[in-house]
């Protein structure tokens, strides 16, 4: 059983972040994901979510490429999830590259896979806001 874990905001849900998760699951069997908690948006990335942690939870959970979803309270915790959750292959989009290379001395495979073009949900809220 391969398991791989990813981590990230997941707002307003969309076809990059599912292309992200349907690759990530690819790499293994079973995907975990860290999903960022309002507070840690909030503090750490100065990110203002739409939708709240549990409702994010709730449409991460019913993605078929999602098997797990685990909050994501701290930058620092991933080392210790590689060793919790026994990863063996950690992911991420490529706009993070090179960023987490150092979970590799906790012995988990690291790879950046190609971010999709053109979407995001800074661009969603732009255009709604047209
Ligand atoms: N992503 C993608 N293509 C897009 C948009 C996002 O492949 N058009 C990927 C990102 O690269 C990331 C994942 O989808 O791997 C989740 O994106 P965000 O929710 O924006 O995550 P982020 O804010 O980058 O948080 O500790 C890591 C952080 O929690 C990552």
């Amino acid at each position: 059983m391969k398991r791989v874990i990813t981590y990230g905001t997941f707002d307003l849900l969309h076809y990059g972040h599912i292309n992200l998760l349907r690759r990530a699951k690819e790499l293994g069997d079973y995907l975990i994901v860290g999903l960022s908690t309002d507070e840690f948006n909030w503090n750490e990335k100065k990110k203002k979510c739409y939708f709240t942690y549990e409702q994010r939870k709730q449409l991460l959970e019913s993605v078929r490429y999602v098997d797990l979803v685990i909050p994501e309270c701290a930058w620092d915790q991933k080392r210790k999830d590689v060793h919790e959750y026994h990863v063996d292959t950690f992911v991420m989009g490529d706009d993070w590259k090179g960023q987490f290379d150092f979970l590799e001395e906790e012995g988990a495979e690291v790879v950046y896979l190609p971010r999709t073009p053109e979407i995001s949900t800074t661009r969603i809220k732009k255009d709604l806001n047209k």
